[in-house]
């Protein structure tokens, strides 16, 4: 494989340092790297030396696949009892009006709405309200189970759990085996933000903290659970606050093994309270799409979630470790957008979808939720492909 190639040449490079060398030599031979070393890399590798150790792990651990999958959001609400100063939800507690919240029937027509259409899943994503309780999630996961029981739920965070479990005193492991019973599949990897205290309490303070939210998805994975993980990068935090976050997630993964996927969230300053903070370059993100996928070998799957990155750096990650960019979806996700997310409108067809991973050389698999492969595009012919975004397509 070409990506051999490109270590063995790195290796060859006279100008390499010997911090340099000794990190390639690891990642060459399997061997873990540590968080000095990741650290070093995050404080002076190029880009491009971080691209060709990336790229080799990745095709190490999954060749040119890339995957996305087939689903849908459902926001209940965009107002919240926290007010996270990243978030462009917060401000909208203040001025309710412009809020929505949304009833169980209102949700159950979403799903209704999604009756004769491929998804295989609903992630459910939003703010925190004292009215959805356990009692109004378990009756909300029941019907849909109901409706239309193949439906994969992926939903919710440890920052709503930890909050309603505790309004019905209930303990971690008794409210997300009520969750489970009433079909919840999986958790996805949202509300993590920075790890370090100090930090966190700075623009996400009063939320589950570090330990809290570690321990959900550690209970949730020792019942056999699967669940992703997020960091929130790019705003008031260093990098050594990055390595510790990914530390803590490496050491997790180590115990449980329940995580599928690491998603890197860009900061976005639009519509928040941090609006003055400037945002990363894109060469950062790749930097950082890359470092994690070095750093993190307990993950099989590193994802560029595209509504948030936008569909051109999310292209361009799948040179940089990552191997999955999530959904063809509608354009029923808010919380990016309103923090200034590339996609104004986040929906790809499938045929643009996997036009953006055929473009760059990669194998599209439509995947479940789980990772099991549902459809392998890459000699997909679609109506449309004759030309894609301004390329002509063979
Ligand atoms: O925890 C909120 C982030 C997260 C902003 O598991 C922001 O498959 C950047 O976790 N700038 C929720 N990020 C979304 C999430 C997620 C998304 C897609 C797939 C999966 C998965 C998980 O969104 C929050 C927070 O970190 N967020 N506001 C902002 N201004
Ligand atoms: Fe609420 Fe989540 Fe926004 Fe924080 S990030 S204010 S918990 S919706």
């Amino acid at each position: 494989m070409a990506s051999i190639q490109a270590l063995n040449g790195l290796i060859q490079d006279p100008s390499l340092t010997e911090e340099m060398k000794n990190i390639v030599q690891k990642v060459k031979s399997g061997e873990r790297i540590s968080t000095d070393d990741a650290l070093y890399l995050y404080e002076n590798a190029e880009l491009h030396t971080v691209g060709i150790l990336a790229n080799y792990i990745r095709e190490e651990k999954n060749g040119d696949k890339t995957y996305f999958n087939k689903n849908f959001h459902i926001e209940p609400t965009n107002v919240c009892v926290y007010s996270c100063s990243f978030c462009a939800y917060s401000r909208l507690i203040k001025n309710r009006e412009d809020g929505w919240e949304l009833t169980l029937e209102e949700m159950m027509d979403i799903v209704r709405k999604y009756d004769d259409q491929p998804v295989t899943e609903v992630h459910f994503t939003g703010g925190v309200l004292p009215q959805y309780d356990v009692p109004f999630y378990e009756e909300l996961f029941r019907r849909i189970k109901k409706h239309r029981p193949e439906l994969h739920i992926k939903g919710l965070t440890p920052v709503e759990y930890h909050y309603i479990f505790k309004k019905e005193k209930l303990s971690y492991q008794e409210g997300m085996e009520r969750m489970r019973a009433a079909g919840l599949d999986s958790m996805p990897g949202g509300g993590a933000e920075i790890f370090d205290k100090e930090i966190r309490d700075k623009i996400a303070g009063g939320k589950c903290s570090t330990q809290q939210w570690l321990d959900i998805h550690e209970i949730w994975h020792k019942m056999g659970m699967k669940s992703n993980a997020t960091m929130l990068y790019g705003h008031i935090e260093t990098f050594a606050h990055r390595v510790h976050h990914l530390q803590l997630l490496r050491e997790l993964q180590d115990k449980t093994g329940g995580f599928m996927a690491f998603i890197p969230l860009k900061f976005r300053n639009k519509n928040n309270q941090m609006s003055h903070v400037p945002e990363v370059s894109t060469v950062e993100d790749l930097r950082n799409y890359a470092i994690s996928r070095i750093f993190l070998d307990n993950f099989r799957h590193i994802k560029a979630y595209w509504p948030m990155i936008g569909r051109d750096v999310a292209q361009m990650s799948l040179a940089f470790g990552v191997n999955d960019i999530d959904g063809t979806i509608d354009d029923t996700t808010k919380i990016y957008t309103m923090a200034g997310a590339e996609e104004q409108s986040p929906s790809m067809t499938t045929a643009e979808i996997v036009n953006t991973i055929r473009l760059v050389g990669r194998q599209p698999i439509e995947r479940d939720t789980l990772y099991n492969p549902i459809k392998d595009y890459t000699d997909e012919v679609f109506a449309e492909d004759t030309q894609y975004r301004g390329y002509a397509i063979k």
